[in-house]
């Protein structure tokens, strides 16, 4: 008993006199977006969580607006620990791990609650186990949203109305391959976008509401269809590097943070909605709500056979996700 005391009486001192214990730990986690965009707003919630919830312990620094490099950038830092965290947008994570191209396939959920129950569920969960192998702890699934299209050319309805289309996509081989299918001419650019749009360079693009909102887009795109053609999740993610290095009471903290944040925020994205789209009808945004969605959907079907999921795994996860969604 004695010698128990005297052990838990050296490692309390040890404790104690050891630096680590008092020092503060700055975390640098990256976005590429601008303050009120959905990934902005999980960065702040998420800081505000850890740093009152870790008395200090941790500070959270916030990088925002391409400071730190656009989203393939900052994926790469996380890689190599000069960044700790990032909420980056699926589709830039297409080259670094393809099976997350499952999450990102057109007409997959129904609908948000539907999204939810696959993304916190073990599909989910093996999507951001499968991270580990490219250097990322994948921690959970905030939002960016339903994608729609908008353009400067003519009104879409129809999928014949894409032909030709100078549409700018995210840098993934996904994403391109959607657009190809439905006869655009896709262009891969990571964001933001807004000069090449200003110019012409680019007829159009696709997001969420919010971006519309957010980034005026609705000052130089004309026309947009509600074709919500893919529901695109953030995969909030930490560097597996720092991530090994913290204890397990922290990781329970970062983990736990993370996936609050990602709750309010998703929460707060869904309410807003109807109020956005509100906004760029009155700004002169010209909208089709009911786009031929069938239409849309028969032309991508085939997608499922595209080279773009040929690695075996990959292909296992998309017939999961199908499966579970059918
Ligand atoms: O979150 O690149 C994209 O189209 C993203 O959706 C954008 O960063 C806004």
């Amino acid at each position: 008993m004695r010698h128990i005391a005297a052990l838990a009486a050296i490692l309390w001192i040890g404790c104690l006199a050891s630096p680590a214990a008092h020092a503060v730990m700055i975390v640098k986690l990256g976005v590429v977006t601008k303050p009120g965009s959905a990934q902005n707003i999980v960065a702040e919630k998420f800081k505000s969580l850890v740093e009152e919830r870790s008395k200090g312990a941790f500070t959270v620094k916030i990088h925002h607006s391409g400071t730190i490099g656009n989203e393939t950038d900052i994926l790469q830092q996380i890689q190599m620990n000069t960044v700790q965290l990032g909420i980056i947008t699926g589709g830039p994570f297409d080259t670094f791990d393809p099976i997350v191209r499952t999450i990102n396939y057109p007409f997959l959920f129904k609908d948000e609650s539907q999204a939810d129950r696959i993304l916190d569920g073990p599909l989910g969960a093996e999507i951001l186990k499968s991270l580990e192998s490219s250097g990322l702890k994948g921690l959970c699934f905030s939002e960016n949203g339903f994608r729609n299209l908008t353009n400067n050319r003519r009104p879409v309805h129809h999928p014949d109305d894409v032909k030709g289309l100078k549409i700018r996509v995210m840098s993934s081989a996904m994403h391109k391959a959607i657009w190809q299918t439905l006869g655009a001419n896709p262009t891969p650019m990571p964001w933001p976008i807004y000069s090449e749009l200003e110019q012409g360079v680019i007829d159009g693009q696709e997001n969420p509401l919010w971006v519309m909102e957010v980034y005026k887009l609705y000052e130089i795109q004309h026309y947009m269809t509600l074709t919500r053609h893919v529901y695109s999740p953030h995969i909030d993610v930490a560097s597996l590097i720092w991530w090994n290095e913290l204890t397990a009471d922290q990781q329970h903290l970062i983990q736990t943070a993370m996936q609050e944040a990602a709750r309010y925020q998703r929460r707060q994205n869904r309410e807003q909605n109807a109020a956005r789209l509100a906004l760029l009808k009155e700004k002169g945004m010209v909208v089709d709500s009911t786009p031929d969605i069938d239409a849309f959907r028969a032309r991508v079907t085939g997608l499922r056979e595209a080279s773009v999921f040929a690695e075996p795994r990959v292909r296992a996860m998309l017939d999961k996700m199908l499966a579970a969604t059918k």
